[in-house]
């Protein structure tokens, strides 16, 4: 029977008319994962395959990327330039001379009239690293503003800031081939299957072998947290709480490293000190996680001969963000989890190139983790680049959620996005419009005419986009990947290299730094500048990334391949070598829930959808999973208020409200709510943002809402749809 059944259904792999397979960098998430691209006779991109000999993702793909190849073929691709006197009135098409002619002049006017920094640049984590190291040259060195910065800040600020703080660089230490040796893993704030699914296979084939334990701490319980062996679900934003309180136990009941510590760090002392006041007793009332727990993962983690950590959102997207990534180095400090195999403080990084934007694109500073504070630094770039030394601010500028008000106050006056969507993505919607409206100009540079912040542009640049170009990306273990050029450009938009080099030709200094045409050239020139650094990759060509499907830093010249982890000898980058353990008092100052707003409102991500939604949201495949806005509520919370599963509700939240369908699931707790941040005028609407101290990151996961139902469903459902917007 079964038999004559598969007989009269074979399963069939249609055949394509694939003729050739181009090698490149999946474009979404940072896991890096290598894909190869099919095309057909025609040239047309219709096929995809994860690349078997690649060691990150060893043939796996993800459903984003296995589908990639379809987003060049999407709708509300730009496909030329476009122009406008004011913003709201109808766009006039453009040509590429007009359009760079008009914002170089708007540049140029602004900062005439109002001051070098009155000009300012956002940019992102997803372009390649040539373009990030040439925009940088552009900003830093010919257009000279200080008020430059990425949409990083959202994401990694924190990690970034934590790292510079325990280990004085910036840089991940660890790599995924540390899951094969680890005996514990704690994953903090992470949601690993959905975010990154290939990491998450490589971790589950590691555990498979070994079945070392994992600890998930996430209020949510998480499709990592269902897999783990304990669950820990943390009171929002209190993770500093926890982690002081496991070195407390550890170093209460001597498990720590003491030849580690008196080695290689400093500040034990104060730190020892500070702990102490974090039992678990008194920390359990305040993160909520009962002090048996607390001391057995202590335990445990103390114990196994390598541990790691790994987190990213959860961790980074809060008050105590960088605070919370300098706990989790304290702990593995103090326990020698660092630059061993299997033991580390990971940060699983977000966006496809994340990384390459805080090695290369000078928004923090300068060129190959360089620093505007260090004057040897801001000569080497100075002479290297041939302009003044004194061009040159001498400490950074804002961070792109100081960069927004200070266009309310008035400070800034232009504006020029690249490869980010804030009208999306930025807490507040109704305060980022206002802001926009505001600028005298803004220029918005994006792969998708139909951007929702393109509304407020005068002047829109189509740019290329993924393969259309050439480059590289840096992943989560810092591993370089490359990027071929498999399509050419849609219609007459141009790579984000092309539209920099352009822009540099067009502004008017007494001194200008050479800028190279091919993205090939401006990597022999980072190669040079990264020489005996940190992040040394002069060991690395295009054709040797290729071929080894990935190389990682530091790769320096004449080494076959690169370095696995950092700081295995101990040696870190503070004067002097050492690590420094730092204190970590704790002080609860986020929007708690109340008796007005009784839930904690979550946001994240889901794994069909990348961000704004400007691409998956037009592949067919992905956007069905999940095509409107929607809300985890638990269910006896939902039934308290009258609400009903697939119904319409409303949020409310001291800034605004939005409409979301109610999904009943016991994932969420009762007082909380968790909103996939995907959608345009939905959960960005009501969110909060406060920032964190250090790295100016906002608290997208704390703040608190009420949920009304809603008696009108059919104008519910009209909002709704209207938030989709693709
Ligand atoms: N499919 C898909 N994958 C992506 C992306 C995407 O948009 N779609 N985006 C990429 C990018 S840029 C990023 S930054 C990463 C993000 O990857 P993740 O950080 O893994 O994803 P999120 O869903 O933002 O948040 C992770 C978890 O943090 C938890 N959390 C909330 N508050 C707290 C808290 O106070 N403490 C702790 N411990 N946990 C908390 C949430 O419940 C959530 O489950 O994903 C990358 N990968
Ligand atoms: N509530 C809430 N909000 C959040 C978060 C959250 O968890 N909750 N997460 C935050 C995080 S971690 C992040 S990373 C941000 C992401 O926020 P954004 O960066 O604003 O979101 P994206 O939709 O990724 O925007 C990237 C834009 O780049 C365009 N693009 C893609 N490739 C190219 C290219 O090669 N060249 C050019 N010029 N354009 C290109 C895309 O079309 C898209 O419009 O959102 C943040 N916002
Ligand atoms: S896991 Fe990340 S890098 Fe790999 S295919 Fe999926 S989205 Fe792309
Ligand atoms: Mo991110």
């Amino acid at each position: 029977m079964l038999f004559g059944r598969n007989r009269k259904n074979p399963i069939k792999l249609t055949d394509k008319g694939v003729v050739e397979w181009k090698y490149t960098t999946c474009g979404y998430c940072s896991t890096g994962c290598s894909i190869e691209v099919g095309l057909d006779r025609e040239g047309k991109a219709v096929s995809a395959r994860g690349v078997g000999d690649a060691d990150v993702n060893r043939g796996k793909l993800c459903i984003k990327g296995i589908l990639e190849y379809e987003l060049f073929r999407t709708d509300g691709r730009g496909s030329v330039p476009l122009m406008r006197e004011r913003i709201h009135e109808p766009f006039r098409q453009a040509s590429w001379d007009q359009a760079l002619d008009r914002t170089a002049a708007e540049i140029q006017r602004i900062q005439e009239s109002y001051g070098r920094d009155a000009f300012s640049i956002v940019s992102t984590g997803q372009i390649m690293t040539e373009e990030f190291y040439t925009l940088g040259k552009l900003a830093r060195g010919v257009i000279g503003t200080n008020n430059y910065d990425g949409n990083t800040t959202l994401c990694m600020a924190s990690a970034v800031s934590g790292y510079k703080r325990s280990f004085g660089s910036d840089g991940p230490p660890g790599c995924y081939e540390d899951f094969e040796h680890t005996d514990c893993l704690l994953a903090i704030g992470s949601n690993l299957p959905e975010q990154h699914p290939v990491i998450y296979w490589r971790m589950r084939e590691a555990r498979e072998q070994r079945n070392f334990p994992l600890i998930v701490v996430d209020p949510r319980v998480t499709m990592l947290a269902q897999n783990a062996d304990m669950h820990l679900p943390i009171r929002p934003g209190t993770d500093v709480v926890l982690l002081n309180s496991l070195a407390q136990v550890i170093l209460d009941e001597g498990l720590h490293e003491q030849a580690y510590i008196d080695a290689h760090t400093e500040g034990f002392e104060a730190f020892r000190e500070l702990v102490e006041q974090y039992d678990p007793v008194s920390a359990a009332r305040i993160c909520g996680i009962d002090e048996d727990s607390i001391r057995n993962v202590a335990r445990l983690y103390a114990k196994a001969p390598a541990a790691m950590t790994i987190w990213t959102m959860g961790i980074n997207q809060s008050t105590h963000g960088s605070d919370g990534v300098v706990a989790i180095n304290n702990l593995n400090l103090i326990t020698g989890n660092i630059g061993k195999p299997g033991g580390s403080s990971l940060s699983i990084t977000g966006q496809c190139n994340a990384m390459g934007t805080r090695e290369w694109s000078s928004c923090s500073g300068l060129p190959g983790y360089r620093a505007l504070e260090k004057e040897q630094d801001r000569r080497e770039i100075a002479e290297f680049w041939g302009i003044d030394e004194d061009f040159f601010p001498k400490k950074r500028g804002m961070f792109m959620t100081d960069i927004l008000p200070a266009i309310e106050t008035g400070q800034i006056k232009g504006l020029w996005l690249i490869a980010t969507n804030p009208m999306t993505s930025m807490p507040n919607t109704a305060r980022i419009r206002k802001t926009l409206e505001k600028l005298e100009f803004l220029v918005v540079q994006d792969a998708y005419a139909d951007v929702e912040t393109n509304e407020y542009s005068h002047v829109f640049l189509p740019a290329a986009l993924w393969a259309e170009k050439e480059g590289v990306f840096t992943n989560t273990e810092r591993r370089v990947n490359l990027i071929r050029n498999v399509v050419d450009p849609f219609a007459d938009s141009k790579p984000d290299l092309w539209i920099f080099n352009q822009m540099a030709r067009r502004i008017e200094r007494e001194r200008k730094p050479n800028f190279p045409e091919t993205s090939e050239q401006v990597f022999e020139e980072m190669k040079e500048l990264s020489k005996g650094r940190l992040l040394d990759i002069s060991g690395m060509s295009y054709d040797r990334i290729e071929q080894q499907r990935g190389l990682q830093w530091p790769c320096r010249e004449g080494e076959e391949r690169g370095a696995q982890r950092l700081y295995s000898d101990g040696v870190f980058q503070h004067p002097g070598g050492r690590a420094k353990l730092i204190p970590l008092p704790f002080v609860d100052n986020n929007e708690c829930p109340d008796e007005e707003y009784p839930f904690w409102l979550n946001s994240g991500r889901v794994v069909e959808h990348f961000h704004s939604r400007t691409r998956t949201g037009k592949i067919g495949n992905q956007n069905k999973f999940s095509p409107t806005p929607y809300m985890e509520m638990n269910p006896d919370a939902a039934a308290e208020l009258g609400l009903e599963h697939g119904r319409y509700a409303r949020l409310v939240s001291r800034r605004g409200d939005a409409i979301v369908l109610v999904q009943c699931t016991q994932r969420v707790p009762r007082d909380m709510v968790f909103v996939p941040f995907h959608f345009h005028e939905c959960v960005n609407r009501v969110s909060l943002g406060l920032l964190d101290p250090h790295s100016r990151q906002p608290a997208f996961k704390q703040c608190a809402v009420r949920v009304e139902p809603v008696a009108d469903q059919e104008a519910a459902a009209k909002l709704n749809l209207a938030a989709r917007a693709y």
